[in-house]
């Protein structure tokens, strides 16, 4: 009988089943307790025998319940320690640190170069009236110039026509902040002003029909020709060490007289082959551009100011200056997100 137990309780798989066996022998209803309790009917001589017998199995059941007890609490902590443990030696989750975009990096250098030299760095809208994109910068509507900027029209939404006063169209150049800027500030001032523009053209290896470009405005009184090369020499020698040259080739854009286009010496740094580079155009303001921005500003009630001031703009492509510094052969790579290009332009930080 007590073999029997003890084996029973040895073999509980679970401290629920070890609880089990221990009511089920020494509960009040138990195995053990009723015959403990059957004592009192046994004559005397018998009783203290069997008595004897019951008391000694009930404490040697009882030190092999919680014998088994303990046995089962080690086991259920060794259990959760192994399924809770953590593997130090398992390798991170890694977290992979973004960067800026190369054009972005290369737009705040530019910004940069231009803040140390007095520049104030600006932004207008990539929604733009026509009216800033071409009219007030000297381009009529029949002007052939506005082939050179196949354009992207905007049309109103339905039920949006009365929001479009004026025809709507993608910024085809950051000129338009020209005017936007001289309408509003009272020269002498010197602005950049960065960000993207649209033409609806076939994009290739060296076009695309989004880029950015960085506009430069100065105007102030007797600025010349000599001040605009000046600042275009500065920022190539920073962009490109001290050794840079810059050419000036006249050129044509209805919003500049004279006008040109400039362009940068580069040598590949592998073969030390050289050859220019256009970056961009550039020029004296056009009296027309002040003309219409007094005409502007007449309108809203402010003092004509630009009629016998002088200034010079300039207009230049960012992916241009990028492609050169880091010999990157097609636009379309800067735009296309694919990580094994982005990432080559990771800064150190
Ligand atoms: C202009 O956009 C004038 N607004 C520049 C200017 C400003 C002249 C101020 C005078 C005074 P242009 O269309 O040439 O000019 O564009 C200027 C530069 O933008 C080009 O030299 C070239 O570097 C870049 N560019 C033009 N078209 C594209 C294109 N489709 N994709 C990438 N870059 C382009």
């Amino acid at each position: 009988m007590l073999e029997d137990w003890l084996i029973e309780v040895r073999a509980a798989p679970t401290l629920e089943a070890l609880e089990a066996l221990r009511v089920r022998l020494l509960g009040k209803k138990g195995e053990l307790t009723r015959k403990l309790k059957a004592l009192k009917d046994l004559p005397p001589e018998a009783r203290r025998e069997e008595g004897k017998k019951l008391n000694e199995a009930k404490h040697v059941l009882e030190a092999a319940i919680k014998e088994r007890a303990e046995e089962l609490k080690k086991a259920a902590i060794a259990e959760r320690l192994r399924a809770e443990a953590e593997d130090v030696t398992l390798p991170g989750l890694g977290f992979p640190a973004g960067n800026l975009h190369v054009l972005t990096q290369v737009m705040g250098e530019l910004v940069g170069i231009f803040e140390r030299m007095g520049y104030r760095a600006v932004l207008g809208p990539e929604v733009e009236e026509e009216f800033y994109n071409f009219d007030a910068l000297n381009i009529p509507p029949h002007h052939p110039a506005r082939d050179m900027h196949d354009t992207f029209w905007l049309k109103p939404a339905p039920g949006f026509e009365a929001r479009f006063k004026r025809p709507m169209l993608l910024r085809t150049h950051t000129s338009p902040i020209q005017v936007r800027y001289m309408a509003s500030h009272t020269p002498p001032f010197k602005i950049v002003a960065p960000g993207k523009v649209y033409r609806h053209e076939a994009t290739d290896a060296t076009h695309e029909a989004m880029f950015h470009q960085l506009e430069g405005l100065v105007v102030g009184d007797a600025i010349t020709m000599a001040d605009l090369k000046g600042a275009l020499l500065s920022m190539a020698r920073a962009l490109y060490g001290p050794t840079a040259r810059v050419n000036f080739r006249p050129s044509y854009f209805p919003f500049v007289e004279p006008g040109v286009e400039f362009e940068v010496w580069w040598e590949n740094p592998k073969t030390g082959e050289g050859r220019w580079l256009e970056l961009g155009g550039a020029g004296m303001v056009h009296p027309a551009v002040f003309r219409a921005v007094d005409d502007l500003r007449e309108e809203k009630g402010l003092p004509r100011l630009y009629e016998g001031k002088t200034g010079f703009a300039f207009g230049l492509g960012v992916e241009r200056i990028a492609m050169l510094r880091y010999q990157i052969p097609d636009i379309r790579y800067f735009f296309q997100n694919r990580l094994r290009f982005l990432e080559q332009f990771r800064e150190e930080v």
